[in-house]
């Protein structure tokens, strides 16, 4: 009887969890390798000789991409960044750490950042930068850190309290970046803009106004948000950490706002893409999961206006996903897939990294050394990364390891 009663429990409890995973692979939409569109991908290098040629060539990518998908961002005057210092610095992980708590005044919003420094370090430290999903009092249990106010996905009413603490720690490996010597600056991305389709009444909206169809989606404005952080940096040479060398990082829908950080700002010394799939690293004709049409009906604020013109249209965009790639050359840029994200597209992320291969190598950089899809947890790193992790879409210790090797091989100084 007890035996029968265990395996009716087990079963439960693994119907549940495919039940779960199959949700985030909705029906309806293509996972079957065979179906995949025909395709021709535009060539990022068309016209292009000599890395002179790429600079020109560049430019009209990435106006490409300001253009007709992620939208223009406006002009911010970095010396009119008003900071509020933090008004204590404590000490974390067994005193291991400086945690401090900045507050950035955007136009429009109060962007409280959180800030992990070796307590030990010498010089400025290289550092690993990203947006959270829930707010900062969510990526470590401490009941020192802030909790935000406002909107927050997930909470009771939509708001933050203390029972959320520490409840995405793992997806952020605060310790082991510590213990590595790098810094960690994370920022609430609902405080730059919540992530609802309210008609872009609140966050930094609520200050700019409504966007025209070229102009900024929600992921270019938490994108422009982690471009006033590096201002924030630059400006204040007591931070213990280093501007030229930040690692923008992001997962999923913060994974593409990583992804689009790198290209839109150029200061951006690494970029890494967690599973950032449709609109991030996944290359959009391919159609294999997620569409550009199914993006822009469940998240018509994410993008421009004049993204939605290539719904059920992808063959006429101008560009796809791996130029979005080679706008990072010739910085380091990493690519993570999950083999349980199939919404995701795992091949076609790594088809984008190696799209951008070219442009690497006319560079001068290795670019991505593996000419096919490496085997599931067989990480591949030359000046581009790319690894697909077994298990779901997350962010694990297993990405972060790689990330913390990424970052040894081109953050360091030699
Ligand atoms: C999904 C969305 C993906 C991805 C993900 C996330 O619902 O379809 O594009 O961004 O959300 O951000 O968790």
């Amino acid at each position: 009887m007890k035996n029968r009663l265990q395996l009716v429990l087990i079963l439960a409890i693994l119907s549940f969890a495919v039940s779960r995973e199959a949700s985030a692979q909705p029906d309806g939409f293509n996972y079957d390798e065979s179906k995949v569109p025909q395709y021709r991908l535009p060539d990022p290098l068309k016209g292009v000789k000599t890395s002179a040629d790429w600079k020109k060539r560049r430019q009209e990518i990435l106006s490409l991409f300001q253009q007709q998908m992620f939208g223009m961002a406006p002009e911010f005057d970095a010396s009119k960044l008003r900071v509020s210092a933090s008004a204590a610095e404590h000490l974390v992980l067994d005193g291991k750490a400086k945690m401090t708590q900045p507050v950035l005044h955007l136009p429009g919003a109060d962007v409280q950042l959180l800030v992990f420094v070796p307590a030990k370090s010498k010089g400025p430290v290289p550092t690993f930068l990203g947006c959270n999903f829930g707010g900062n009092h969510t990526v470590l249990a401490d009941s020192r850190i802030v909790l935000p106010e406002g909107w927050v996905r997930g909470g009771k009413d939509n708001r933050s309290d203390d029972s959320q603490r520490g409840k995405s720690s793992s997806r952020w490996a605060v310790e082991k970046i510590i213990d590595r010597g790098y810094g960690l600056i994370t920022v609430y991305y609902g405080h730059i803009d919540p992530d609802f389709d309210d008609g872009f009444r609140n966050g930094v909206y609520s200050h700019f106004g409504q966007p025209k169809p070229n102009e900024w989606g929600s992921i270019a404005a938490w994108a422009w948000g982690l471009s006033r952080v590096l201002d924030y940096l630059e400006a204040t040479p007591t931070t213990g950490i280093d501007p030229k060398r930040v690692a923008v990082m992001g997962h999923s829908r913060l994974g593409k706002t990583s992804l689009w950080a790198g290209a839109s700002d150029e200061r951006f010394a690494m970029v890494i893409s967690n599973d950032s799939g449709c609109g991030g690293a996944a290359l959009s004709r391919r159609a294999f999961g997620e569409t550009v049409k199914r993006i822009n009906t469940s998240f018509p604020h994410w993008f421009c206006g004049n993204f939605k013109r290539y719904n059920g249209k992808e063959s006429e965009l101008p560009f796809d996903q791996h130029m979005l790639i080679s706008l990072m050359a010739p910085r380091p840029v990493y690519v993570a897939s999950a083999e349980g994200d199939r919404w995701a597209d795992p091949h076609g992320e790594f088809l984008s990294a190696k799209g951008a291969d070219p442009v690497y190598r006319l560079l001068g950089t290795e670019g991505l050394p593996a000419k096919t899809m490496p085997a599931v947890n067989e990480p591949v790193q030359g000046q581009i990364g790319y690894h697909m992790r077994s298990g779901k879409h997350d962010v694990t210790d297993f990405d972060w390891g790689q990330y913390l090797n990424f970052a040894d091989r081109h953050l360091r100084k030699k």
